[in-house]
């Protein structure tokens, strides 16, 4: 699936959102300086970083205010002479895209063009496995796939977080155990990870900025990326991607306190959830939500082969992404003040 966002037009580009552009088309066959096609590795600031084809850092100013460009994201570039400053001009159609919702209830990107989700958790800080779901949620919905990793494995690990892992596992997904300090499990996750274009999410402080090291060796903590927190622990503030030695990319993210998906992108009535869309071809009603309708496969399987933990986690998205719903169409449409 992809999508296009209106991006301004540029005087000498007529449109440009597709993958391949055409210079003589884009110009009316009038000479100019070539479109530079280039990924964009960091999207903070006014001016975004990205990389050429050629492997050369450079930065442009975003196409406008309306059009959001995120990590991950390809983008045409040309030359603004009177600003002497690179201006990307079109972004090409993106595919796996992960987006969030504020606390509004709208969708906000976090990063474009991946093809796998790593869901990073630890024996501490003790892991959030309702996070996780909506991060699997979010990842279902938009058909990338995700892994949950288990970093800092050298530590003993809880004999309930071993269950949920395993539960994962049975969902059919990829689950690693890896540390970074010990560096073990390294060469299985570079496997998984090769040429995809990955992201790192999860709690603040499971180690995904050290994965992230242990991976790309020469990734020095990117300027502008890092504060110190109250805690005085260098904490990551800003999305980046990072090319991988063995091909591919990996980019990682600031951590999360909580994740919500973005309500407009999940697909009911399972809401991303694969286990509770597989068990609901058994419902009475094609529309059950799985609450407390009668008849409700889902229901009647947990405790079974729903865990009461993974079912309470659906309630909650379901909940949430009601009451979302809810205040989206209640809120009155503003007249603009004059
Ligand atoms: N014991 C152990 N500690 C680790 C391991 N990996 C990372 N850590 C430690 O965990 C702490 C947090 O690591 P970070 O890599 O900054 O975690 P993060 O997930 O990037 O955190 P945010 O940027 O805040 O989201 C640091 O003190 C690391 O040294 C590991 O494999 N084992
Ligand atoms: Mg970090
Ligand atoms: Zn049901």
């Amino acid at each position: 699936m992809s999508e296009r966002l209106p991006v301004k037009k540029s005087s000498r580009t007529a449109a440009l959102p597709d993958r391949a552009v055409s210079q003589e088309a884009a110009t009316g066959g009038a000479a100019a300086a070539p479109l530079l096609r280039a990924r964009v590795i960091a999207a903070h600031g006014q001016l975004l970083r990205m990389r050429t084809g050629a492997g050369e850092d450079v930065l442009a100013r975003p196409p406008s205010r309306d059009c959001q460009v995120v990590c991950g994201d390809y983008v045409q570039c040309e030359f603004d002479a009177r600003h002497e400053q690179l201006r990307i001009v079109a972004l090409e159609p993106r595919s796996g895209a992960l987006y969030r919702s504020n606390a509004r209830g709208k969708g906000e990107l976090i990063a474009a063009n991946l093809s796998l989700l790593l869901i990073v958790v630890a024996p501490l800080p003790a892991p959030d496995f309702y996070i996780v779901d909506r991060y699997l949620a979010a990842a279902q919905c938009a058909g990338i796939r995700a892994a949950v990793l288990l970093n800092k494995a050298e530590l003993a690990i809880d004999a309930a977080v071993d269950r949920e892992l395993r539960a994962y596992t049975a969902l059919g997904l990829d689950s690693l155990r890896v540390s970074a300090m010990a560096l073990t499990g390294l060469a299985e996750l570079r496997t998984l990870l090769r040429d995809q274009t990955a992201v790192l999410v999860g709690q603040s402080g499971v180690g995904k900025s050290s994965l992230l090291r242990a991976l790309v060796p020469d990734s020095s903590p990117s300027v502008g990326a890092l504060i110190r927190d109250d805690e005085g622990r260098h904490t990551t503030t800003a999305t980046w991607l990072y090319a991988l030695p063995g091909g591919g990319s990996i980019i990682d993210s600031p951590g999360v306190r909580d994740f919500a998906p973005a309500i407009d992108r999940l697909s009911a009535p399972a809401l991303g959830f694969s286990d509770i869309a597989a068990l609901s071809a058994h419902c009475r009603f094609a529309d059950c939500r799985h609450l407390r309708e009668p008849d409700c496969a889902v229901q009647q399987a947990v405790g079974g082969y729903l865990s009461a933990r993974r079912y309470e986690s659906y309630r909650r998205l379901r909940r949430l992404y009601e009451r979302l719903q809810s205040a989206q169409t209640s809120v009155p449409s503003r007249r603009r003040r004059r």
